[in-house]
């Protein structure tokens, strides 16, 4: 017979919970950044992920997470993180999807908003549990480093490279972030306000502060990334508006974030590795 197929082949109709930690992971990674990579090699390199999305065949998924990522002009940032962390997330065992959040025009930059605009279009595929915020030039080190969501809000870059893998400052909650559906929904999400760089990662932490969460990292030896170097983009330039703003953040947070982001969805496409919405997301007022 051509067709039979052994009974134990059959795939179960019901899957056991993935294990508690999973047994692929390696530990410190060596990683690469060759400037031959091809979105082509990254594609056929994870062929179980479609449009962006996987979830493990032989479990069940602990957490279904969204890794949402803000990106203008960085393409070979993106190309070099696609192709470090979807191994990495597969080898972590979780349902995940990557959204890179594009801002249309050249208007200044917006991380924080583009990252409120990537919470509320990814909630419209799937009820996600946990949220990554994520810089483009960030590839995390070691696999230890759970993208998961904890009881508390998480931040996930201890050290990096070109800060001999210290925290920066007391407080620091730029990079990489984890915060799950109801906590980053509590704090109202990010500002839409900071246009430029600084100060939306650290108007965040106030946030997270006023609700009496409490900010977790993984310990200092996993929490390690590599910073692909980079220069200032133009239309990124320093926010010099940063610190009035961050002042004002206790007053205003109630009626400044996902409440009040409004945006206009230009093309959202389904790619082999990720989900590209592009967003026209205003100009400063
Ligand atoms: C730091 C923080 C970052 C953010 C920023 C201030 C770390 C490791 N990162 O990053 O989280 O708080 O300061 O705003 O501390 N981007 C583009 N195109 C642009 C400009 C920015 O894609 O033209 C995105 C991209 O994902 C990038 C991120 O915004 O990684 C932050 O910008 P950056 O990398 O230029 O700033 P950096 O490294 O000082
Ligand atoms: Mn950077």
């Amino acid at each position: 017979a051509l067709t039979a197929t052994p009974d134990r082949l059959i795939t179960p109709a019901t899957k056991d919970e993935c294990p508690q930690e999973s047994p692929l992971l390696q530990g410190a990674l060596k990683l690469s950044f060759e400037s031959s990579l091809k979105r082509k090699d990254v594609e056929s390199d994870n062929k179980a992920v479609i449009e962006g999305e996987f979830e493990p065949s032989d479990c069940t998924a602990r957490q279904s997470v969204a890794i949402l990522i803000p990106h203008r002009g960085r393409e070979k940032h993106l190309l070099y993180l696609l192709h470090h962390l979807h191994p990495f997330l597969q080898r972590q065992q979780l349902h995940y999807a990557i959204y890179i959040i594009q801002q249309a025009g050249d208007v200044t930059f917006n991380r924080a908003k583009l990252l409120n605009v990537g919470y509320l279009e990814a909630l419209k595929d799937f009820s996600w549990d946990c949220f990554i915020f994520h810089d483009v030039d960030l590839v995390p080190e070691n696999d230890h480093n759970l993208y998961v969501c904890d009881k508390q809000p998480k931040h996930l870059v201890v050290g990096r490279n070109a800060t001999g893998y210290k925290l920066r400052y007391k407080g620091y909650f730029g990079g990489v972030t984890a915060m799950n559906k109801e906590q980053f929904f509590q704090v109202n999400g990010f500002s839409n306000n900071y246009w430029g760089w600084g100060g939306e990662d650290d108007d965040l932490r106030v946030r997270v502060e006023l609700q009496k969460m409490k900010i977790v990292r993984p310990p200092a030896d996993i929490a390690r990334y590599t910073m692909v170097f980079h220069k200032r983009d133009s239309g990124n330039e320093i926010n010099k508006d940063r610190m009035r703003l961050l002042g004002r953040t206790p007053l205003v947070w109630r009626k400044d974030g996902l409440n009040s982001c409004t945006y206009k969805t230009m093309s959202l496409e389904r790619l082999p590795l990720y989900v590209n919405v592009t967003v026209d997301i205003g100009k400063p007022l």
